[in-house]
């Protein structure tokens, strides 16, 4: 069990009631390599797994009862009209166990396979009831990110290195990559875009556009379409033109040939993804032209084929000056975007981080998603756990996307649920979706660690229909996983559940964000990096007071940028709630919460709160021991004990920084107060000896051991 199947494992179940399974399986219409012939044999491997029995795959008499899976188009060609035909949405497909056969339609080739994976993932968790339901996407857009570089590096990737590139060219071995595309279907993923948002421009190169091809050709038949991620200056840094300006004519004769070579060699391209002016990254800016001229560069260039443009709407200056109080990174979405509604073309997607800062363990959602009104949406998650642990932690994202997808922003003063205007309902546009970096990588567990899979897994739920449950998702995933065993499930549950609102409270709390180094490596715990410097992540923490002032009245105005309504909540600070007062407020340490607490005694304790659950962890998972086979018992004990140890030093660093610069004590005494503590620096070392801790740690008060 090296975790390589992830929730495709099937598993052996033992039921009696399986006995009346059919016989054969048949798969209409299905060309080689097409999603339906997949269908076929994933039926037939999946059913060998689970019930130990070898299917045959056949076209099929009539005489015996059948699993039979095709488009609706084959299925009608073969049984005459399908009753079902007009509920069926793009990508859509129904399932029906009811009666003889099995049947599943799709109203395209990938939902016929999408349908195969929801019968297989029911028959894998012992769902055996007669069902008959049609299934549908709540988005149209369901895509991941993939921040990998030609040379095999990934950003912010903790799983070693890339399926997809070694060495400055796609991988002649794309093995991992169509294994990949196996697990992104199962969870009805549609698109990969492959490269690092920080594009290379020489991935352009018809050497490289070739290797795409193949990579597009190892994903298709998953019914999962490629993205390049583009780099906005390529023109000059690749192309040898003078300029990247998007509206010279040069430019645009170079964008339009560069995608025509792409589309001739990969017809159902998804389209491009683009970063531009943001961290340092060229755009139209740069020229004075706008955002829109540049999107709609690569708009026009990919609407002969269908194709979209993700158009990041992560722009920002990391050169803020930080000496006035009136600068706010979080205000940059909406600065930059607002005046654009309504000039981008029909297929330009506004790819929206959900937070208007960066993927921090809290924030509000970001106030552009009920700016842009007459503009497609995505939102943009991250499964790879760049500021929430980096896969060493266990926090199960579900609980949070969910909080931002529920959100209702209350545009107009109508029901504006983040979930709604993602999908286009909300503003009736023609596109929207999500969009998640995952960032796997050549490692057998795909992210690293094995409980972190839930959230790839649950990425793929909520795209698909965000009104799911985040734990009935979850224990979708354990049974899958896991097994069935009742205290596996309620432990895992457990754990999960526990694991966000633990990582919260003791990396960052009360909304302050994840107090992680900042222009580093976003791990450990870092609080003094996040202020005097021009990435903007601030806290605005001093000897008496901390948080960031966010309101119109005396601060930087952020919280005007949502609906009347909204605004109002978060600008009034009674009605701003705890968890995240200080991104909205600058108040004394003094300051009394809801709870009664004053904010430095709710960190102190959140702090050894959080620490605690992580300690339980450790016990919990030791519970299971022996309902687990050893390798993953094993590998995920090593993780919780090392969360376990790391929770203390986060718990330590940050209660230690914050005593320090408000110098109030800790009601409890604990804070600098360990006396049973012993800093590994101050024993006897044989074969250690000790450096000094640079960026500085607070927990380990400037020195480790090596
Ligand atoms: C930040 C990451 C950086 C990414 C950037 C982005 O630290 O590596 O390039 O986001 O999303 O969170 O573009």
């Amino acid at each position: 069990e090296d975790g390589l199947n992830a929730w495709l494992r099937y598993a052996p179940v033992q039921n009696s009631s399986y006995r009346s399974l059919p016989s054969s399986i048949i798969a209409l219409n299905a060309t080689k390599t097409s999603p339906v012939y997949v269908a076929g044999q994933e039926l037939q491997k999946g059913i060998k797994g689970i019930l130990g029995k070898q299917l045959p795959i056949t076209n099929g008499t009539g005489r015996d009862s059948s699993i039979i899976v095709g488009t609706l188009d084959a299925y009608e060609k073969r049984f005459g009209e399908f009753d079902k035909a007009e509920d069926l949405e793009e990508d859509g497909f129904w399932l029906s166990t009811e009666g003889r056969d099995v049947r599943i339609v799709g109203q395209n080739e990938r939902a016929a396979l999408y349908g195969a994976f929801e019968y297989l993932s029911r028959l894998g968790q012992g769902k055996l009831s007669a069902v008959s339901y049609v299934s549908n996407p709540h988005a149209p857009i369901r895509w991941v990110n993939e921040w990998n570089n030609p040379d095999g590096s990934i950003e912010r990737g903790y799983a070693g290195p890339s399926i997809f590139f070694k060495n400055g060219a796609v991988v002649d071995d794309l093995t991992r990559a169509t294994e990949y595309a196996r697990l992104l279907a199962s969870i009805r993923i549609n698109g990969i875009v492959v490269n690092n948002v920080n594009a290379d421009p020489h991935l352009l190169s018809p050497y490289n556009i070739s290797g795409f091809g193949r990579l597009a050709d190892a994903i298709r038949p998953y019914g999962i379409q490629l993205g390049i991620a583009l780099n906005f200056a390529a023109p000059e840094r690749y192309g040898g033109l003078p300029t990247s300006d998007p509206l010279n004519p040069s430019v645009i004769t170079w964008w339009t040939n560069v995608t025509n070579q792409i589309y001739k060699r990969i017809p159902d391209m998804a389209g491009y993804l683009i970063k531009a002016n943001s961290e340092g990254q060229p755009g139209p800016l740069t020229y004075n032209r706008t955002l829109a001229d540049g999107a709609n560069l690569w708009a026009k260039a990919v609407k002969p084929y269908g194709g979209t443009v993700m158009f990041r709407a992560f722009v920002y200056d990391n050169h803020l000056d930080y000496t006035n109080w009136k600068n706010d990174r979080a205000n940059g979405a909406v600065d930059y975007f607002k005046h654009l509604d309504g000039k981008f073309d029909d297929n330009v997607v506004i790819q929206i981080k959900y937070g208007p800062i960066d993927f921090q363990v809290r924030e509000p959602p970001s106030p552009l998603f009920s700016t842009l009104r007459k503009t497609s949406t995505a939102i943009e998650l991250q499964v790879t756990q760049e500021y929430l642990g980096q896969q060493d932690h266990l926090v199960y994202l579900a609980p949070l996307w969910k909080e931002i997808l529920e959100f209702d922003l209350r545009a107009d003063d109508r029901p504006s649920k983040v979930k709604d205007i993602i999908s286009s309902q909300r503003f009736n546009r023609p596109l929207g979706g999500s969009a998640a970096v995952v960032n796997v990588g050549t490692n057998t567990t795909w992210l690293g660690s094995h409980l972190a899979m839930s959230n790839l897994y649950a990425y793929g739920r909520l795209a698909w229909d965000p009104s799911g449950d985040s734990v009935e998702i979850l224990q979708d995933w354990i049974r899958l996983t896991f097994g069935f065993d009742r205290k596996v499930i309620d432990t895992i549950t457990e754990m999960s559940m526990k694991s966000w609102p633990a990582y919260e409270n003791y990396s960052g709390n009360l909304g302050i964000q994840t107090l992680t180094d900042i222009t580093g490596n976003h791990y450990g715990p870092n609080p003094a990096s996040q202020d005097n410097n021009g990435w903007g992540q601030w806290t605005r923490a001093d000897k008496k007071t901390i948080g960031m002032d966010r309101t119109v009245k005396n601060g930087t105005g952020n919280a005007g940028q949502y609906p009347p309504a909204i605004a109002q909540r978060f600008e009034n600070i009674e009605t701003t709630p705890d968890n995240l007062l200080l991104w909205f407020h600058h108040v004394n340490y003094t300051h009394r919460l809801k709870s009664n607490k004053t904010v430095i005694q709710h960190f102190y304790d959140a702090h050894y709160e959080g620490a605690e659950t992580a300690q339980t962890f450790v016990k919990m998972w030791e519970s299971l021991k022996g309902k687990i086979d050893t390798e993953r018992y094993n590998r995920v004990l090593f993780k919780q004990i090392y969360q376990a140890g790391h929770a203390l030093v986060w718990r330590d660093a940050i209660n230690q920084f914050y005593y320090n610069l408000s110098e109030i004590p800790d009601e409890a005494k604990r804070v600098g107060n360990h006396p049973y503590r012993v800093e590994a620096e101050s024993m006897t070392l044989t074969g250690y000896k000790k450096y000094l801790v640079t960026p500085f740690h607070a927990a380990s008060k400037y020195t480790a051991i090596i």
